[in-house]
């Protein structure tokens, strides 16, 4: 089965409440729908969230970067033949979104053909993922109300609070908010997107074992090398690299060189190929993993649920699944729900997920 065309559809749907942390803010899903087309009538569907303040990409650029690059060079390819369609993305540097949501769509054909789901292809392990939520910045007590609101929707219990504001204390005083709010039993980590530096990340760190935080990501630069190490070293918790280790050689650097101890797998940006490889490598190197949110709607929600679901140490935590809640609207025609904490992969051929074609047209920015 041969590829024949890569179609690269730019939309926008606004969130009902942006997300806001230390590197950026995002108030519209401004993304990219990619699908391949084959010659035997088959579609694979992906979607690329380009996040410029992370990897440098534009909804323009994904969409440039496919139709006058990707397109031309994986036409005529085998869908199976991964490690030629691979070769063919990496001639081209940087670009991470762009390839991940090409690859997940030759995975979702591969499926289909197969008339088997993703999460069975990739590794089988379970159909479903604990669900955590990611909290963006405001006042502590909105975001302790967002967080009990969210708890008593959707059964969520585990929450990634945004850190990485000046004064360190604003975020120290939502932590606080959250634990009062939530007891023990919720589970709280944090992410500081580079915000913080090594000293005030450890300062920070001392007050967040007190509450129980029981993981560490990005809170200080990887590029502050030796202050980076220091931290990691003196960290009570796991200390997760997100945005510093998005390819296998700057995961073997991190881990290697004491700038994390433990690694967010995003299948929005190494689609399934490329997180495989990472999670294999962690495995072998003994290092934790989270399947992390590139602040995804329900098509990457799927994604990584089924990314996730497919592997007992991907599945270990909870995924960062449930940001989509705050888009106001989405593009599949049967949306995914959060019950009991759980999200369940749809079990059907492929990712199983189908785009309404009449959402694709309102939403889409190319008409
Ligand atoms: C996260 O885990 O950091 C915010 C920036 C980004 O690249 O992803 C999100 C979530
Ligand atoms: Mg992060």
């Amino acid at each position: 089965m041969k590829i024949t065309a890569i179609e690269a559809v730019p939309y926008a749907i606004p969130y009902t409440k942006p997300l806001r942390f230390a590197s950026g803010e995002v108030h519209t899903a401004e993304h990219v729908l990619v699908r391949v087309r084959t010659d035997e009538g088959l579609t694979g569907v992906a979607d690329a969230p380009p996040r410029p303040f992370t990897y440098g990409e534009t909804q323009a650029s994904v969409t440039g970067v496919i139709e006058k690059i990707f397109a031309p060079q994986l036409r005529g390819l085998d869908v199976f033949a991964r490690e030629r369609v691979h070769a063919r993305l990496d001639r081209t540097v940087g670009n991470p979104t762009a390839k991940a949501a090409i690859d997940m769509a030759l995975w979702d054909i591969a499926g289909q053909a197969l008339r088997l789901s993703v999460t069975r292809l990739l590794g089988g392990w379970s159909d479903r993922m604990r669900v955590a939520h990611m909290l963006g910045f405001d006042t502590p007590p909105r975001m302790a109300a967002e967080a009990a609101r969210i708890r008593d929707t959707y059964g969520i219990t585990t929450f990634k609070v945004k850190v990485g504001r000046r004064p360190v204390r604003l975020d120290l005083d939502v932590c606080k908010a959250l634990r009062e709010a939530l007891g023990t039993e919720a589970e709280l980590y944090v992410d500081g997107n580079r915000g913080w530096t090594a000293s005030e990340s450890a300062a920070a760190l001392r007050e967040l074992d007190g509450l129980g935080i029981t993981l560490a990501e990005e809170l200080c630069p990887a590029d502050d090398v030796l202050g980076r190490r220091w931290l990691v070293r003196r960290s009570p918790v796991p200390f997760v690299a997100d945005e510093s280790a998005t390819t296998p050689a700057e995961v073997t650097r991190s881990l290697l060189d004491g700038a994390a101890t433990a690694i967010s797998i995003k299948t929005a940006r190494t689609g399934f190929t490329g997180s495989q490889r990472i999670l294999h490598q962690c495995e072998g190197m003994g290092a934790e993993v989270v399947m992390g949110n590139q602040i995804d709607g329900q098509l990457g929600t799927v994604c990584s649920a089924a990314f996730g679901a497919a592997h007992a140490s991907a599945s270990r935590r909870a995924g960062e699944l449930s940001n989509f809640l705050d888009l106001s609207d989405d593009l599949l025609t049967e949306p995914i729900t959060v019950t009991d904490g759980t999200l369940t992969v749809p079990d059907r051929p492929g990712l199983g997920v189908a785009i309404d074609p009449e959402k694709l047209d309102r939403y889409r920015q190319d008409r």
